[in-house]
């Protein structure tokens, strides 16, 4: 029988009593505490108005606080838009044009919401004017259908122009149940959360697991590499990105006695090397299982449980997930050729909002996603991610389109042209770099030129480093050509 989430985590809730949160303030120590919580929030949000289908945007700094929001939203049927609290008021104003939201929440940090949309304030306290939304207790919760959407995750593509992932209850459910089953969760374990909550990976993957397993969290505030020392002998489960763990394994402490307690760790959302792979057994004496997933699809494929893992491989196609492996004519290739990954399954998105126009690109006849990944499947079925055919450059598992920072490198006074790439980084597996072209007879400072973008993009958007050139290698087609700049910059210093 379909379900939405939140008959998922009802189904699923433990006794009220057992633990949510574990060591972590914000006063959802028990389950109990979390259903009391999100039930006055979801009132508190329907008073206001809030109604299935409403997008509702939040901005708001990782707490405690954003996991009752998440589930308060779902129970009122509003299609959350999770943001970057890293994101600039020039990028969320596009957002914000784009989801046309009921209701905008964010820090009270920030300045005032760009546009005249109705907003309320929340910080990582909890507190803010969102807690002064009128109260009704006694207002009835809507009737959900699973085809009803969740969530809008915005991704820049190679377009240049933000388009929003809309995920359904039905999308969300299968990955949740999945993935309890695929990683063996239970009621006993405890998760260590230290990923951002506007992702696909920190707010469904890691916290969904918790939800329809009845399982409890510690949950801390941003990634830190003593805090998580602390918390790990207390806890189960650790989901990161590569950049996680490498940043742990550099602490001698991080080792088989410290660990000894966890079952399972997870890693994904960008490639983790065989050499960090090795490492991070030689260090502890336990394999990392990685797995691989997207925004339009949640998780694809994982490494197994039990089972052999493989290092540079992402696994088997999760149950119920449909994976292949087709040449540059959607033709499918056989095992060990390397071609476009395709995939199709119950996880998978319906279409961008409000953009039928895209649908015929990120979509086949036959209803096939096109990823933009490339890989090959093994002769186990296990399948090998080898590169991308989307200019897209993930630093520190963040998603950074080369196209967003090249508009606006382009649009600073004195610069030509830029052209914005990755180069390999032993910290953030990817480090995001520029080249520029300057007007005639203009000098242009690298530095001025990175505090000019700075006032613009996210920091993690900032190119690391920006190098003056004469001119962009072009190929034949007239298109910048990033393979050559890549060698070029092999030969940096730093
Ligand atoms: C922060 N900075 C970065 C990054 N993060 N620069 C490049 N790449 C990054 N990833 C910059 C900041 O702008 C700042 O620079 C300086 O580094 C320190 O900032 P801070 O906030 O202290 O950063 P950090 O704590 O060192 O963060 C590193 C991090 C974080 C913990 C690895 O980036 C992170 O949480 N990454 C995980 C992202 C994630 O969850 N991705 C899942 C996407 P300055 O001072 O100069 O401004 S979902 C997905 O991909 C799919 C579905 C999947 O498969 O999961
Ligand atoms: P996002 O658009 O943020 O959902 O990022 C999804 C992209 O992250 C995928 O299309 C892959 O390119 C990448 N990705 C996620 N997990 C892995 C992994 N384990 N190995 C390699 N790439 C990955």
């Amino acid at each position: 029988m379909s379900q939405t989430l939140p008959e998922l985590f009802a189904a699923r809730a433990p006794e009220p009593s057992r633990p949510f949160l574990r060591d972590t303030p914000g006063g959802l120590d028990t389950y109990l505490d979390l259903e009391t919580e999100v039930r006055r929030w979801a009132c508190r949000l329907m008073a206001a108005g809030i109604r299935p289908g409403d997008r509702v945007v939040y901005q708001v700094e990782k707490s405690p606080a954003v996991l009752t929001l998440h589930l308060a939203l779902l129970r009122c049927g509003a299609i959350q838009v999770p943001v970057n609290p890293a994101y600039p008021d020039r990028e969320v104003a596009v957002l914000l044009a784009d989801a046309d939201p009921a209701l905008v929440i964010r820090d009270p940090a920030r300045v005032a919401v760009p546009g005249a949309w109705q907003s309320v304030t929340l910080d990582a306290n909890g507190t803010g004017t969102a807690r002064e939304l009128a109260n009704d207790d006694d207002i009835a919760m809507p009737t959900l259908r699973s085809t009803d959407g969740v969530a809008l995750l915005y991704t820049s593509g190679t377009t240049g122009r933000p388009k929003g992932a809309l995920l359904t209850h039905a999308n969300l459910v299968h990955n949740a149940k999945t993935l309890v089953d695929a990683w063996g969760f239970t009621h006993d374990d405890v998760l260590l959360h230290i990923l951002p909550l506007f992702h696909t990976h920190g707010l469904f993957a890691a916290t969904h697991c918790v939800l329809a397993s009845g399982a409890s969290l510690v949950l801390l505030p941003t990634f830190d590499v003593l805090r998580s020392l602390e918390a790990l002998p207390h806890c189960s489960v650790l989901m990161g990105v590569p950049t996680h763990y490498s940043r742990l394994l550099a602490d001698h402490r991080f080792n088989a006695s410290l660990v000894r307690g966890m079952r399972l760790f997870v890693s994904g959302s960008a490639p983790m090397s065989p050499a960090l792979h090795a490492a991070f057994e030689a260090q502890t004496g336990r394999t990392v299982l990685e797995r691989y997933g997207m925004t339009e699809t949640s998780m694809l494929a994982s490494n197994p449980l039990d089972g052999v893992r493989k290092p540079g491989s992402v696994g088997p196609p999760l149950p119920g997930v449909a994976v292949r492996v087709v040449d540059d004519v959607e033709t499918p290739l056989v095992t060990r050729s390397v071609g476009h990954v395709q995939v199709r399954g119950p996880n998978v998105f319906g279409g961008y909002w409000r953009r039928p126009d895209l649908a015929d690109k990120t979509f086949t006849d036959d209803g096939w996603f096109r990823t933009g990944d490339l890989g090959a499947f093994d002769s186990d079925g296990y399948l090998e991610l080898v590169g991308r055919s989307k200019d897209l450059i993930i630093s520190g598992g963040l998603n950074i389109y080369p196209q967003d920072v090249e508009d606006v490198l382009d649009a600073l006074v004195g610069v030509r042209e830029s052209a914005v790439f990755g180069v390999p980084d032993q910290d953030l597996g990817e480090r995001i770099v520029a080249v520029v072209v300057a007007d005639e007879s203009v000098d242009l400072d690298p530095e001025e030129l990175r505090s000019a973008a700075r006032q613009r993009l996210a920091g993690y958007q900032v190119p690391k480093r920006i190098v003056i050139v004469e001119s962009l290698p072009r190929n034949a087609m007239g298109k910048v050509a990033k393979t050559v700049l890549r060698e070029v910059a092999k030969e940096w210093t730093t």
